[in-house]
């Protein structure tokens, strides 16, 4: 078959005013009804957006696609606090954020880490799905936020450092190291001894790297999939404080969901959250050697002299005190007596 030139102008002008007058109305049949930000600080590798990202799909796929969750991690849409403060003007409508960190507006979110409270993981979930936990979700929804049940892991944080190991407290007297935005975290360095900076992990990596801090506290999982390993030598298995990620949503979005689909879209987070735990339960096995072989030397420590520190430098005192009798009872009664 022979074709002029004029002919395929002529077809290919066609489908373009065909394409043109029917692609609106495509979009538009297509288009979800509620499309809805999801933002958080983590690189796309770590579970936790290995899940989202299935979580996404079947929440879409639940909702006859009414519900469309946009990821978007590696804080692509601001720091920690720029998020925070996205969340409660509706500029995200989800975000996940470390209690820590959270307890900047709500002050008893930070409970779970107090310095070496929690001994394993067993203790972690017990408390944060059982009264602890709900006594946390209570006080954020009391600050104009919607939470979901299943906080999701983030891990026992460990100490890395370009300058030397640290073994004992002692080690810990004078050093630079970064630390979330979070009061908790700079009061518990600060008992220590250390000279914390308040850092979002947005600058982490750079901050290393120019020096800036000599080093910085993560979970294993996160120290690989952030590849702190290549601006950090040592990694001390200090087992500090456990944090985790609570799925938070902003509560004018949240309202606006239809009944059925708010419960499709819960479900799906919290399934979401309970598979990622176990993946972080799965990486933790294997990330130690993978470190190592990275170029991390590793060291294990002992917590009764690091408790010991805190204890005489009355950080627990103080905590106990800002927390009040009843968020203490709560801690205590999943960890035991903590001084
Ligand atoms: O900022 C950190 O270090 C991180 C990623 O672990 C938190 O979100 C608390």
């Amino acid at each position: 078959m022979r074709v002029s030139r004029r002919t395929m102008l002529k077809a290919s002008a066609a489908v373009t005013v065909l394409g043109g007058g029917a692609a609106p109305w495509a979009a538009r049949a297509q288009q979800a009804e509620f499309i809805y930000k999801y933002a958080n600080n983590l690189p796309s590798t770590h579970p936790l957006n290995v899940r989202a990202r299935e979580m996404a799909a079947a929440i879409k796929a639940e909702t006859g696609g009414r519900v469309d969750i946009q990821i978007f991690p590696s804080n692509q849409l601001g720091s920690d606090t720029d998020m925070l403060s996205q969340i409660r003007s509706g500029g995200v409508e989800f975000f996940t954020l470390s209690g820590l960190i959270l307890a900047t507006l709500v002050p008893a979110a930070s409970i779970n880490g107090i310095g070496f409270a929690f001994p394993d993981y067993d203790t972690v979930w017990k408390a944060m799905d059982g009264e602890l936990g709900a006594y946390v979700r209570g006080e954020i929804s009391k600050a104009n936020l919607v939470v979901m049940d299943k906080i999701w892991d983030n891990g026992f944080r460990q100490t890395t450092s370009s300058t030397r190991p640290i073994t004992g407290p002692d080690d810990f007297k004078g050093f630079k190291i970064r630390v979330p935005v979070s009061p908790l975290w700079t009061s518990m360095f600060k008992a220590f001894d250390a000279a914390p900076a308040a850092i979002n992990f947005s600058e982490v990596y750079s901050a290393l790297q120019t020096k800036v801090v000599e080093g910085q506290e993560n979970p294993l999982v996160l120290i690989s999939a952030a590849k702190l390993y290549e601006v950090q030598k040592y990694c001390s298995l200090t087992n500090h404080m456990w944090d985790g990620f609570w799925f938070l949503a902003n509560r004018r979005a949240w309202e606006k969901l239809p009944e059925d689909l708010r419960g499709i879209v819960a479900k799906n987070i919290n399934a979401a959250a309970t598979n990622e735990r176990a993946d972080t339960a799965m990486l933790n096995e294997t990330v130690h050697g993978e470190l190592i072989a990275k170029g991390l030397t590793f060291n294990q420590t002992a917590a009764a002299p690091f408790r010991e520190k805190l204890r005489k430098a009355g950080f627990y005192a103080e905590w106990k005190a800002k927390y009040g009798e009843q968020a203490w009872s709560l801690l205590e009664k999943s960890v035991g007596k903590l001084a």
